[in-house]
């Protein structure tokens, strides 16, 4: 015992490993392909032996290394320390400051906060939701697809709406308008009129080539245009939104809640889908859920479904989780979804548990 008012845990050790992961389907964008998931797996220790486990995306192997370096940096900042995130949090917010908490440092930190929050709530023995306050409830999630061709885009729509999914994302952004009209109709005539379409553009379009494209889209059912533009852009997000009627969805790429904020403030979105890794982990989310609920702005998640469906059972706004099961072959246990819903796992801490044998096979 350190000090009369030392009663918790401390961190004891902190473990990372790279593995990139064969995925079912390749995640094809209108500006790249993510052909495999290339993941940092985190394991933090406290001192009771209790592991908290999370992992992050890199979106290209090129980045796994650097970044499983960062995290065991990181790592190092916080052994010893008392296993309390919000105060491991303003640690890494004091000894990142001058550097800036953005990119590969930004998703180390929010790593090791995601394990942290892991490991409390296991040392505490309930579910990570429970810890934060909420009960576990079923949460409304979308089938999230690619540029995947009329072909398997259709199959892939069918089986979503078979599978109870009352919303699917497609990606679009094809050369041609009238390709992405011509994927969106295909896949409408496959799920009908009670299936929400979804679109994502990430990032592909001008300003101008946006709006001519979204009102091209107005007639379609489309719930979501998602990043029509640049994500750094929000002024250009908000020029586009002045001009359509659709709803513009963004937030997987915004850096911690400040940014979120930035984005709000310029009028960039009508909803916003912060990423649990690049919004700052469990912490980062808390944030940006009061800010998404002082704006009335509806929330979703961002892949990450293991973490995001506890934390959207406690966001106010919350709206739609998404599901695309990019950790599942490395996980023991992965989440689970029935009839378009899903629910927290009852087990402590966030039910996220390598399959160590996968883990072996896909390391890096
Ligand atoms: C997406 C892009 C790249 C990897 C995973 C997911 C996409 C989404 O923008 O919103 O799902
Ligand atoms: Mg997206």
């Amino acid at each position: 015992m350190n000090s009369l008012l030392d009663t918790g845990l401390r961190v004891a050790d902190v473990q990372a490993r790279c593995v990139n992961v064969p995925l079912e389907h390749p995640v094809r964008t209108s500006v790249g392909v993510v052909a495999t998931a290339p993941l940092v797996l985190v394991d933090l220790h406290a001192d009771d032996g209790t592991v908290g486990h999370a992992y992050l995306f890199t979106y290209t192997p090129l980045a796994l290394r650097a970044t499983r370096r960062m995290v065991l940096t990181l790592g190092s900042v916080l052994k010893g320390q008392p296993l309390a995130p919000f105060d491991l949090d303003r640690l890494l917010a004091q000894r990142l400051r001058l550097l800036g908490r953005t990119g590969i440092a930004l998703m180390a930190g929010a790593g090791l906060d995601m394990a942290a929050w892991d490991a409390l709530a296991k040392a505490r023995g309930v579910p990570l939701v429970e810890l934060l306050g909420g009960t576990r409830r079923a949460i409304a999630a979308y089938d999230s697809h690619s540029m995947d061709g009329l072909a398997l885009g259709t199959r892939r729509a069918a089986l979503a709406a078979a599978q109870g999914f009352r919303a699917i994302k497609t990606k679009i952004g094809h050369a041609t308008l009238a390709e992405d009209l011509e994927v969106v109709r295909a896949l409408r005539a496959v799920v009908g009129e009670r299936v929400e379409l979804l679109v994502d553009y990430n990032q592909g379009l001008s300003v101008p080539e946006a709006v001519r494209r979204i009102r091209a889209l107005e007639d379609e059912g489309i719930g979501w245009v998602e990043e029509p533009t640049l994500q750094e852009d929000y002024a250009g997000h908000a020029r586009i939104r002045e001009r359509v009627a659709l709803p513009l969805q963004m937030g997987e790429n915004w850096c911690g809640p400040e940014e979120m904020a930035k984005a709000l403030q310029a009028g960039a979105c009508d909803l916003a889908m912060p990423d649990a890794m690049k919004i700052g982990g469990v912490t980062g989310w808390l944030r940006a859920a009061a800010l998404a609920q002082a704006h009335g702005v509806p929330m979703s998640s961002h892949i990450f479904q293991e973490v995001s469906v506890h934390l959207m059972a406690v966001t106010p706004t919350a709206h739609l989780l998404e599901r695309m099961d990019l950790a599942a072959p490395v996980l023991a246990r992965p989440l689970a979804f029935e009839d378009g819903m899903a629910t927290a796992p009852a087990e402590p801490g966030t039910g996220i548990a390598w399959d160590e044998e996968a883990v072996r096979r896909y390391l890096v």
